[in-house]
């Protein structure tokens, strides 16, 4: 088999590059190990910068997501028994839309199968070979047979865990990593929304953030022992730890409903310098992880792939190679930036045990800044909605 760009991975990142690729006419082949059903099952993130949906629309993916999409301007912190909004659009003009990565992943995998894309579900054995040379390919194994994909260009959208980062030479490397000592036990609930808009609560015994899906279905999420695991937690249980932890002063609560989904995940930040060798390039999560704080992840995919798609559209439009030399550079500016935020509001939220009672009056003072002064409020908000020049 012959393409132009050959894909690992059916992310957001792998399946918007193929996509976009082929509105500009260029050829591409997506490999994803898991099946349609799983990727298009799997609940991630929920919150989606202006930005990541003007490139979905551009996509010509939009019109559900603007459809069923809840769009937010602003969020609340609460703190020490109160709560205070951050007013997103009044301090920045923008807001951010509420709509799961799930959903975002069927209209890709619709429009790709639309278009009569090549993407081959359920692989095994991916390999890349060759990435130093101008005929990179990618080897794997599908329904049993082995299959080979020869392409002028390889882009490693696979992920954390994925095969594409460690087929950069560990020379050419750097890794920068912080792995934090807690997790998010995230639940899906049937019931209304316990308030208009997302709540993220710092508490002295844990981090909470209530989010929503659907005016039916709610997201939240509580800081817990990542080893922990989730048959240890009773309904019960959890919710009288979100009513600790998020509940007000002045009688506002958590809205409670039949809990049909529970799952622990762990934190990292995480940033591989440099994300291009020879002919590979990664992007999304293959390349940077942060801690899901900030929502950046996904919005951080999707603004790799805007870089990436300018790049390889000047190669095969005009020869030209200068915006994939700087690709990594372009892209790293963004990542850093969001690595900073998320990690700023993962310490400012969560109960961090290594935190001198001191240390945790500071959290407090930074909280009263940040939702007092005009000046903090519009710094943390232009990085949530990802509105920062970079
Ligand atoms: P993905 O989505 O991990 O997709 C990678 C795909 O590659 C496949 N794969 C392979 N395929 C072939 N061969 C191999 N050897 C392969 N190895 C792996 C995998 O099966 C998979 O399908 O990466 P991508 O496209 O870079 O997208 C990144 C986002 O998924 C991620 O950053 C977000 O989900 C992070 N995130 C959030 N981001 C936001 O912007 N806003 C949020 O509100 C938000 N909330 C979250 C989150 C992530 C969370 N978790 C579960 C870590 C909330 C949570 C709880
Ligand atoms: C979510 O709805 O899953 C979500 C919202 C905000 C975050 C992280 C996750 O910061």
């Amino acid at each position: 088999m012959r393409t132009q760009v050959g894909i690992i991975g059916a992310g957001p990142a792998g399946l918007l590059l193929s996509h976009l690729l082929h509105l500009r006419g260029i050829d591409s082949v997506v490999l994803e190990r898991r099946g349609r059903d799983e990727i298009e099952s799997t609940i991630r993130a929920g919150v989606l910068e202006q930005g990541t949906m003007d490139l979905l629309t551009e996509a010509g993916v939009g019109e559900r997501m603007k459809a069923e999409g809840a769009v937010h301007h602003g969020f609340e912190l609460a703190f020490e028994g109160q709560r205070r909004r951050i007013d997103l659009t009044g301090l920045t003009g923008k807001s951010i839309t509420v709509y799961a990565q799930h959903e975002v992943l069927k209209d890709l995998v619709a429009a790709r199968v639309a278009a009569g894309g090549k993407v081959f579900f359920n692989v095994s054995d991916t390999s890349i070979h060759g990435i130093e040379t101008d005929h990179p390919s990618l080897r794997f194994v599908y329904e049993g047979e082995p299959h080979e994909v020869q392409c002028d260009y390889v882009i490693g959208c696979d992920g954390f865990h994925g095969v594409s980062r460690a087929a950069i030479p560990a020379v050419r490397r750097e890794d920068y990593e912080r792995v934090f000592p807690f997790g998010w036990f995230g639940i899906l609930v049937e019931a209304p929304p316990s308030s208009d808009e997302l709540i993220y609560a710092r508490h002295e015994r844990g981090f909470a953030l209530v989010s929503t899906r659907s005016p039916n279905v709610q997201r939240m999420y509580f800081q817990c022992d990542p080893a922990d695991s989730v048959d240890r937690w009773s309904d019960d249980r959890i919710w009288s730890e979100l009513h600790a932890r998020v509940d007000s002063s002045d009688g506002q609560h958590v809205v409670e409903g039949r809990i049909f989904q529970k799952n622990i995940v762990g934190m990292r930040s995480f940033v591989s310098a440099t994300m291009q060798h020879g002919r590979l390039f990664l992007a999304g999560d293959a390349a940077h992880i942060v801690p899901p704080t900030g929502a950046k992840g996904l919005n951080l995919a999707v603004a790799d792939v805007r870089v990436l798609t300018a790049a390889l559209v000047a190669f095969y439009k005009e020869g030209r190679t200068d915006l994939l030399d700087a690709y990594s550079e372009t892209a790293l500016r963004r990542i850093w930036r969001a690595e900073h935020f998320s990690y700023w509001m993962t310490r400012m939220m969560h109960r961090l045990d290594d935190a001198s009672p001191f240390e945790q009056r500071l959290q407090v003072a930074e909280l009263e800044h940040v939702t007092t002064s005009r000046a903090a409020a519009t710094a943390m908000a232009e990085n949530y909605v990802g509105a920062v020049a970079v």
